[in-house]
């Protein structure tokens, strides 16, 4: 008799999940919904003979599979997105009709996707690398999207060169790495070919470039946008937000490690903060300007490479975006999300940024690339959430039942034969702007300093920050193999600041180069800028953040209880860790369970630790590599540490004998005062002063 392998075959006896799946789920059917038989067997002549090409459930279903996979983004492939809500502060009517912005309370849905930019799909979250911060507003005058970075500066003025950029930074093509890594010759060899890219490289070797999260970056629209008024008044306009979570980074060792322990580090992260009710909020700013601050700013506000520092021109708060909401369908939405800068309702508008003018023609080819189909306008995600009529017509996957007979304009029908109205001055009228000049290949002398921003950047950085900036650049140019490709990155770097370029050579034990020549000479009076600055403006909040509580045998009861209360108290997460999953038992005999087994959960992946054991289970951690590691790595990382109970093996295990005695920020947690003391001290910023010795 033929053997047939059931569903009960493949669950197994006792998988409670699977019996609890059936009940009220739908039956399964085909993609044209007729009802399955067996899902297990496909149609086969004979017990042992041929499959049989009318088995169509099994001809559909390998079909769709393979069909699954779309280009990803050339880039910005890996990206993670959700859904939010943006509130206005007030009326703008003034200086914008754009309906976002009409009055105050006003709320409009949005959809934001934060990105890495030189990584494929499947690479890891802390690449040193540019976050991409882009926002849909679904106006009720349609799209507009914010595509925008973590960082307010670009490295290009010329939207010619993006490919070039991208090229270089993308893995190499003769050998495919590296991946999601500016590390290389050719990232180097390009950047340091461009002087106009020095600027961005500052930004990009800052702790800027490894967030600890997606939610403790600020976002940038880089380019000076317009914004318009009803009656037709322009002026200029430049986008910010600020995450009310508070600005913050890791340090480049921590981002290593996580790589390897959490690829998915800032994906998790939004994640679990949404989904455990703690939603992110940004506050949107802008810095609005007219013709005569454009003139005499010291700079071209249509280059990309500079920015309006916040001293000379402050940034106004208009309004505030929280995202409340994960993905139901992760390729659904935020793979099928199609941003396009040329998405502006009324209200807003371009400005002549070269850089911009060239996005602006770029982003509709790669939706149609990705997606396939012109209409890829009505993918859920994509589709705007106002009424939609105009006469375009059919194309792959239409989906939209357009009624009417005419599908031209003008036309003399009427009612619902006819579409919609005619256009007119309720539609986005550009900005009028007379334009003239000689059609030439170039490019503004206003554009050619490529240096004195970067060296105000350079000088607006806390000396710790300033330390994280050299051994950055110390890195990626020590992963050049040509030497020729450091020396002429460092000769750049002399036309922004000597002693930077002296460390930096220094690091490379490379002799100090001629400065490289400079178009123009570097300004050195341009005032230092502290907004530019992460660790001078970080938030003293414990809010969002993470304690990794690691738990010994024997861990006092209370002690636990009352760390638990204090990091809830004040808005963190705790993530209690054991040799194993299954977890510890506590001094009052009590069984806590783990979050997570000591082996998967190194001290990277928490902004601060606690380590609380027995006697027995202090002896058992020292005795456990993945234990002592989690102590040196948060030793090393500078991060606040309590130690509660029997530890001190552990610690001496960990090559820290001596050191935690007289350090600000290992703190000694006994009982419910120390509990609290503890957290409080952790809300504050790393003990940066902790003299590390190797
Ligand atoms: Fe771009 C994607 C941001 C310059 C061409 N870009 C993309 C995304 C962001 C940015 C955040 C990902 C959107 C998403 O999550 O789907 N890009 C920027 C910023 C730039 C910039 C801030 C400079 C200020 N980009 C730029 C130029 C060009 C492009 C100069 C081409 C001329 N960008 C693209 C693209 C992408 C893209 C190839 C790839 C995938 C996509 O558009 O949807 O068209």
């Amino acid at each position: 008799m033929a053997a047939k392998n059931t569903s009960e075959d493949v669950r197994g006896a006792g998988d409670e999940l699977h019996q609890r799946s059936g009940g009220d789920s739908p039956p399964l059917t085909t993609a044209h919904g007729v009802p399955v038989e067996d899902d297990q067997n496909s149609l086969r002549a004979g017990d042992r003979g041929p499959t049989l090409l009318e088995d169509a459930h099994f001809r559909e279903k390998i079909f769709h599979f393979d069909h699954e996979r779309i280009p990803e983004r050339v880039v910005h492939a890996r990206g993670y997105g959700a859904h939010g809500v943006f509130e206005a502060y007030e009326s703008l009517a003034d200086i914008t009709r754009a309906s976002v912005f009409a009055q105050a309370g006003k709320k409009t849905e949005v959809f934001v996707r934060f990105s890495t930019v030189a990584g494929n799909l499947g690479s890891f979250d802390l690449a040193r690398d540019v976050r991409g911060f882009a926002t849909k507003f679904y106006t009720d005058e349609g799209n507009w999207d914010l595509v925008g970075n973590n960082i307010p500066v670009f490295f290009i003025q010329d939207a010619l060169k993006f490919p070039d950029l991208v090229h270089s930074v993308k893995e190499e093509p003769d050998r495919g790495f590296p991946q999601a890594q500016s590390a290389h010759d050719t990232f180097w060899d390009f950047a340091s070919l461009m002087p106009e890219s020095t600027h961005m490289t500052l930004w990009q070797m800052s702790d800027r470039a490894i967030p600890r999260s997606f939610r403790t970056m600020q976002g940038f629209g880089v380019h000076t946008f317009r914004f318009v008024t009803a009656e037709g008044k322009s002026s200029f306009v430049k986008f910010h937000w600020t995450p009310l979570q508070g600005m913050q980074s890791v340090v480049w060792d921590e981002a290593v490690k996580i790589n390897g322990a959490d690829p998915d580090f800032h994906r998790r992260d939004l994640y679990d903060a949404i989904e455990s009710g703690d939603f992110p909020q940004w506050e949107l700013g802008v810095q609005v300007f007219d013709d005569d601050f454009a003139d005499s700013f010291d700079f071209d506000v249509l280059d990309a490479t500079k920015i309006i520092p916040e001293e000379v021109l402050p940034v106004r708060p208009i309004g505030r975006m929280t995202l409340d909401r994960t993905v139901t369908n992760v390729f659904a939405e935020t793979e099928q999300v199609a941003f396009m800068t040329q998405n502006v309702p009324p209200g807003i508008d371009f400005s002549d940024d070269p850089l911009l003018q060239g996005r602006n023609f770029s982003y509709l080819d790669t939706q149609l690339k990705r997606l396939g189909s012109t209409n890829f306008s009505q993918l859920p995600v994509n589709a705007p959430r106002c009424p939609v009529a105009h006469f375009q017509r059919d194309g792959h996957m239409q989906t939209s039942l357009q009624p009417g007979r005419a599908t031209y304009e003008p036309n003399s029908f009427s009612g619902a034969e006819r579409g919609p109205r005619e256009a007119g001055a309720e539609g986005h009228v550009p900005v009028p702007e007379r334009v003239e000049g000689t059609t030439r290949r170039i490019r503004s002398e206003s554009f050619a300093d490529h240096y004195s921003q970067a060296r105000q950047f350079w000088v607006s950085q806390t000396p710790v920050e300033q330390d994280h900036i050299v051994a950055a650049y110390v890195f990626e140019l020590g992963k050049c193999e040509v030497e020729a490709i450091r020396s002429r990155m460092v000769a750049n770097l002399r036309n922004v600041d000597e002693e930077l370029a002296g460390r930096v050579a220094k690091g490379l034990a490379l002799d100090l180069p001629e400065a490289s020549p400079a178009a123009v000479e570097t300004r050195t009076d341009l005032d230092p800028s502290p907004a530019l600055s992460i660790l001078a403006n970080a938030p003293e909040t414990f809010a969002g953040r993470k304690l990794g509580l690691l738990l010994g045998e024997g861990a006092d009861a209370d002690t636990v209880a009352a760390l638990e209360t204090s990091v809830t108290d004040a808005g963190g997460m705790v993530e209690v860790i054991a040799i194993a999953v299954g977890g510890t038992t506590l001094s009052d005999g009590r069984r806590c369970p783990a979050d997570q087994a000591i082996a998967g959960a190194p001290s990277v992946l928490y902004d601060a630790v606690a380590i609380i054991a027995g006697e027995a289970g202090g002896a058992a951690l020292a005795d456990e590599p993945a234990a002592r590691d989690f102590v040196t790595d948060a030793f090393t990382h500078f991060k606040v540490i309590g130690l509660g109970g029997a530890t001190s093996t552990l610690v001496a295990a960990a090559g820290l004998d001596g050191k935690v005695d007289a350090d600000d920020a290992v703190l000694t947690v006994s009982g419910a005062d120390d509990a609290q003391t503890f957290i409080t001290r952790c809300a504050g910023p790393r003990h940066w002063d902790r003299a590390i010795t190797a």
